[in-house]
């Protein structure tokens, strides 16, 4: 329910500790980027095979602009308009039906996800079964499977999974994961898989990209400074699923998902006196400032920084999207 503002002195203080980084990662910008870049460049429509990145806010805000959203391309009719290809990666088979159906097709997969892609290519040419550590069902990981023909890659969702797991030969095994994942959980498994099968080989460490990283360090450094923890975030967004969790085993007594300012139960915030927040790599900085106003009406706020990392990465637009003008 709303509530008239009260006049400051009757607020009770709040102290707001931000984490940083937090919101968007290089991959969603420039996902985001590609759909604006293309609307400029060629006029609506611009079609976006799935949501260009897990959040309803910047959907609607690109949909306002002329980009047309489907799940399938069969949902699209005959054009020459741009299609694009989400920031999650898409299956071999999606870039093969739009070369079939001519579609002019704009690959907007963070290049962090095609690198694992691209592991996961080298570690079947090479003649290794491979086990993907991920959520079954996520775009990323329909992505990364379809990479490669069927029964190629395992999946493995839980240190369940990896205990009855049977490869067919696992002095030739590989290991890829989800770039979203949560460290903790990844690490652990990535340890059973090496201790169960010591031939088994994968990255350096795991796949989990700077940006979830990153994201999670700093609410857990904040998590148990705080009395609750709100993260902006949809509920279909792996990486903002994640910080809640991350916040809540770190010591938070209540962590909350958040889309919007709308979505607070204030039930549930009810004697705050410190409250952290964050915000998932799809999550735009003014829903951020959106729920802190909201907190700021009820409370006397002030705020502080916790930060984990600085962050510098940049990626280029897609090659069709870099020049100027429109090839007419
Ligand atoms: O669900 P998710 O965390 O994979 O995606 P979201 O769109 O929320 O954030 C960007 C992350 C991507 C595209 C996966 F790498
Ligand atoms: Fe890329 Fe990581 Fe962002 Fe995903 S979360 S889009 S892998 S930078």
């Amino acid at each position: 329910m709303s509530q008239a503002p009260a006049a400051d002195a009757e607020k009770p203080p709040l102290k707001v500790v931000l984490c940083s980084p937090r919101g968007f990662c290089a991959g969603v910008v420039r996902a985001i980027d590609s759909v604006e870049r293309a609307l400029a460049l060629y006029g609506p429509p611009v079609y976006v095979r799935h949501e260009i990145v897990h959040n309803r806010y910047v959907v609607d805000s690109l949909k306002a602009k002329g980009a047309v959203f489907v799940e399938e391309l069969d949902e699209i009719p005959d054009t020459g308009a741009p299609v694009i290809f989400s920031a999650h990666g898409v299956p071999r088979s999606v870039p093969d039906e739009a070369k079939k159906r001519n579609f002019f097709a704009l690959d907007a997969t963070c290049p962090l996800v095609t690198k694992v892609h691209r592991e996961a290519e080298i570690h079947f040419r090479r003649g290794r079964d491979i086990v993907l550590i991920g959520h079954a069902g996520h775009p990323e990981v329909v992505g990364t499977m379809g990479q490669l023909p069927d029964g190629a890659v395992s999946l493995v969702e839980t240190l369940a999974d990896a205990q009855s797991f049977a490869p067919k030969d696992e002095s030739k095994l590989a290991y890829v994961t989800q770039t979203t994942l949560s460290l903790d959980d990844t690490a652990e498994i990535v340890e059973f898989l090496k201790r169960r099968f010591p031939a088994i080989v994968g990255p350096h460490k795991e796949d989990i990209c700077y940006a979830t990283t990153n994201r999670q360090e700093a609410v857990k450094r904040a998590a148990p400074l705080v009395d609750a923890m709100i993260v902006v975030g949809a509920p279909n967004s792996s990486n903002s699923q994640r910080l809640r969790e991350v916040a809540e085993r770190a010591g938070c007594a209540h962590a909350a998902l958040v889309q919007r300012a709308d979505d607070i139960d204030w039930e549930n915030f009810g004697a705050l006196r410190s409250l952290g927040i964050t915000a998932g790599a799809s999550a735009p900085e003014v829903l951020v400032e959106e729920i802190i106003d909201a907190f700021a009406m009820r409370y006397k706020v002030e705020v502080e920084t916790m930060s984990a990392a600085d962050e510098g990465v940049f990626f280029p637009l897609p090659r069709p999207l870099r020049q100027t003008e429109a090839a007419e």
